[in-house]
């Protein structure tokens, strides 16, 4: 074995040449290793005694990408496209021998060596769109060579990872290795292209595939057209239709030209940084300053879950679907029955949409079982109680669990804003207790808001940062306060957004505003999806808000047909004079004349009251990084990832814009506006959110 450099190693497998890749944590291309690759490229390529080449890596993965570290920086050569040269003038078969994942730049590299060879386990894709860029190393003109142009726009724009035997049935992957033995099958492999004296196999030259397309030009305009909203307001996808197109239209070197120009048009516009923000925000969130990643990690075999609700229901399928088994506990058989038939029919929904087996829906529903006795949780290793906020209620749960677990067990709450201190004051481990609280869907939504009580134990917080990760999760870990933190910043919106509609706006409008910004729906469309009446007593209703008149008027929201807006059979919304007048009416009553307000005016309403809550949780140090409020938003309330979250957006504006907008409306509409004092504070100091 030669050691190229710091980070790439070259052996002789016989007459093959076996060039590895180490650079941890994922072997991303950063200039040590493209300058490794460059030098055994040209080394083993010009080496008489050498008959072919396998490039393989080690540690968990292939190459994941380009090394996302280095964007924003002046890059040095060589690049990626230099690759390209190298390899298509070789006659030696260069082959890539993928296991774990080959994205980005990875994928990118492999599809410029002549052959490819992965492990099952092994997934590929282009992810570059989640980061606001383009696959820009000659990915965009590779690909649709190899899959076609329509499967390659699904891949490229949705940056989906792609698992081995669906990437080897669309021609990515030449052929599969047995797991475990990637390097000796990928050898004989390029041994046995040099006996049957197979062609070297140059993407460039691969042409089929682009001349379906070329018989077919409108495929782009139906492809934009069919994803238009998912793709809303984002610059990377249609960038990368661009250079679809121009892999069809232009000869592939000319095609490559023009992926860079598009390419250099994302990475020099605002969504790459803010995307990147996002990227590192969310592995940052994984972090606890004091709770080091050595901490003790608490096995977790098997969970109870208190509650067969829509909650507790979704929180089980996140179990079931890693294999993890889960007692669910109801008071009545009825509610049991009811909630184990849910889960059922929500798996057999995605199996009828593709994405499960019926004999995996079987394997799952297998692991989910359910009991009337709470007794039955006794040997579980975790326990997440999903009943309504009511804190007696909680509390006595609580107390009964104390009773049963085992010593040890975690015992866990989803309450969505109860004083969580409280709930552990009901046991005599208030070691062990913890909120883990998902969102609704909870099968679906990516957000763990994992709440710190006082006495948490700093195991029970490593393990289920661990475990969140484990089922798919992105965790944030917020401390004790009403909402935590991300209801708290919530609220502020709800609120204004109610202010905004008694006087003068009307719910669309603010929806319609929120919406163009980016969220997936506005307010009043979200309280209508989730149900006017979540919280609502009828006998309690004096027709004092808004929502309390539409609830007695039993417009409930899209469940009823009607809410803030009036629905269709087919579930469409439509501004409802119904809601028009009820609002003029309230307006009449309370004398206020309404008048016009802008849009802009919606928007810094609704958001600088969260950013400026946002400061306060950091004040009240609730919430650990200015970052970590920024997963929150993005994973749980659909805050814009090409925004990179409420507070990096926040100092995009700038924070001293902030905090003026907030006293002009303090001193307009009174103290709801009332800057945070660490927000003075920044603003005086000339700091932006990001460091405090
Ligand atoms: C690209 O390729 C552009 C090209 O088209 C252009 C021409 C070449 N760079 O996620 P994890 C770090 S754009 C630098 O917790 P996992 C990450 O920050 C790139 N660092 O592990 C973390 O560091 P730390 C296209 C990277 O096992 C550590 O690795 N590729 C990169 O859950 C572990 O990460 C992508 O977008 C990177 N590319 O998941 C792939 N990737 O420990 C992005 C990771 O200090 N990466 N790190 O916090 C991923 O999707 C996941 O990391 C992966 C592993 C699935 C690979």
């Amino acid at each position: 074995m030669t050691a190229i450099n710091a980070v790439t190693d070259l052996s002789m497998d016989g007459d093959i040449a076996v060039i590895t890749l180490n650079s941890p944590p994922v072997n991303a291309l950063s200039q040590a290793v493209r300058e490794g690759l460059e030098a055994s490229f040209k080394q083993t390529l010009a080496d008489p005694k050498v008959k072919g080449v396998v490039l393989i890596c080690e540690g968990k993965t292939f190459v994941a990408g380009a090394d996302i570290r280095e964007f924003g920086k002046p890059r040095k050569p060589p690049s990626t496209k230099d690759f390209y040269k190298l390899l298509d003038a070789s006659t030696k078969p260069v082959v890539a021998a993928i296991h774990g994942t080959a994205l980005g730049g990875g994928l990118e590299l492999s599809m410029m060596c002549h052959y490819r060879v992965a492990v099952p386990s092994a997934r590929c894709g282009l992810p570059e769109v989640n980061i606001g860029i383009l696959p820009g190393g000659g990915g965009t003109q590779a690909l649709p060579r190899i899959v076609g142009v329509e499967r390659a726009l699904e891949m490229m724009t949705t940056g989906r990872h792609v698992p081995a035997k669906e990437a080897h049935e669309l021609g990515i992957f030449d052929a599969l290795a047995p797991e475990g033995q990637l390097r000796a099958f990928a050898v004989d492999f390029t041994r046995k292209l040099i006996a049957e004296n197979k062609p070297i196999k140059r993407v460039r030259d691969l042409n089929d595939k682009i001349d379906e397309a070329r018989k077919h030009p409108e495929v782009f305009d139906k492809f934009r057209k069919a994803n238009a909203r998912r793709l809303r307001n984002m610059t990377a996808p249609e960038n990368i239709i661009k250079c679809v197109e121009a892999a069809v239209a232009l000869p592939f070197d000319d095609g490559l030209k023009r992926e860079t120009e598009l390419s250099q048009e994302l990475h020099s516009g605002p969504q790459a940084p803010a995307m990147r923000h996002s990227f590192f925000a969310e592995r940052e969130a994984a972090k606890i300053p004091d709770v080091p990643d050595t901490t003790e990690v608490l096995p977790v075999n098997s969970v109870g879950i208190i509650g067969a609700g829509t909650m507790g229901g979704g929180i089980a399928m996140n179990f079931a679907n890693v294999g993890i088994p889960v007692k669910i506990i109801e008071t009545k058989k009825e509610a049991l029955e009811r909630g184990l038939s849910v889960i059922r029919k929500n798996y057999e929904r995605t199996a009828q949409r593709g994405g499960l087996t019926m004999d995996e829906v079987e394997k799952r529903m297998k692991l989910i079982s359910g009991s009337l006795e709470l007794g039955d949780l006794k040997d579980v290793d975790l326990i997440i109680e999903a009943i309504f906020e009511r804190m007696d209620v909680k509390k006595d749960v609580f107390a009964k669990l104390d009773a049963v677990a085992k010593p040890g067990a975690i015992l866990a709450t989803n309450t969505s804003g109860l004083n969580i201190d409280e709930i552990a004051s009901a046991t005599k481990r208030p070691e062990s207790v913890i909120g883990l609280h998902f969102f609704s869907p909870a099968n679906v939504m990516k957000l763990l808001e994992v709440v710190r009580a006082d006495h948490t134990s700093k195991a029970i917080i490593n393990t289920s940062m661990k475990l969140a990760k484990k089922i798919g999760k992105v965790a944030a870990l917020v401390g004790v306060c009403p909402g935590f933190v991300g209801n708290r910043i919530l609220r502020q919106r709800q609120v204004e957004a109610q202010n905004l509609v008694l006087e003068g706006a009307m719910p669309w409008d603010v929806d319609r505003v929120l919406y163009n910004f980016g969220f997936p729906m506005g307010p009043f469309a979200m309280s209508d999806l989730a149900g006017l009446d979540i919280g609502w007593v009828k006998e309690n209703s004096k027709g004092e808000t808004l929502r309390d008149v539409l609830c007695e008027m039993d417009r409930r929201g899209q469940k009823t047909g009607a809410g803030y807006y009036d629905y269709d059979e087919n579930r469409n919304a439509k501004p409802s004079p119904v809601t028009e007048k009820i609002i003029k009416d309230f307006m009449a009553k309370k004398g206020v004349n309404g008048r016009h307000i802008s849009d802009e005016e919606i928007l810094e309403r609704c958001l600088y009251p969260m950013i400026n809550e946002g400061v306060q949780i950091l004040a009240d140090r609730k919430a650990i990084r200015s970052s970590d409020i920024d997963v929150i938003w993005q994973y749980g309330y659909g805050f814009p990832h090409y925004r990179g979250g409420i507070m990096y957006y926040g100092d995009q504006i700038g924070p001293a814009k902030v905090l003026a907008k907030m006293k002009e409306f303090q001193a307009q509409m009174g103290d709801r506006f009332k800057p945070s004092p660490l927000l003075e504070k920044i603003v005086a100091e000339g700091k932006r959110f990001a460091d405090i």
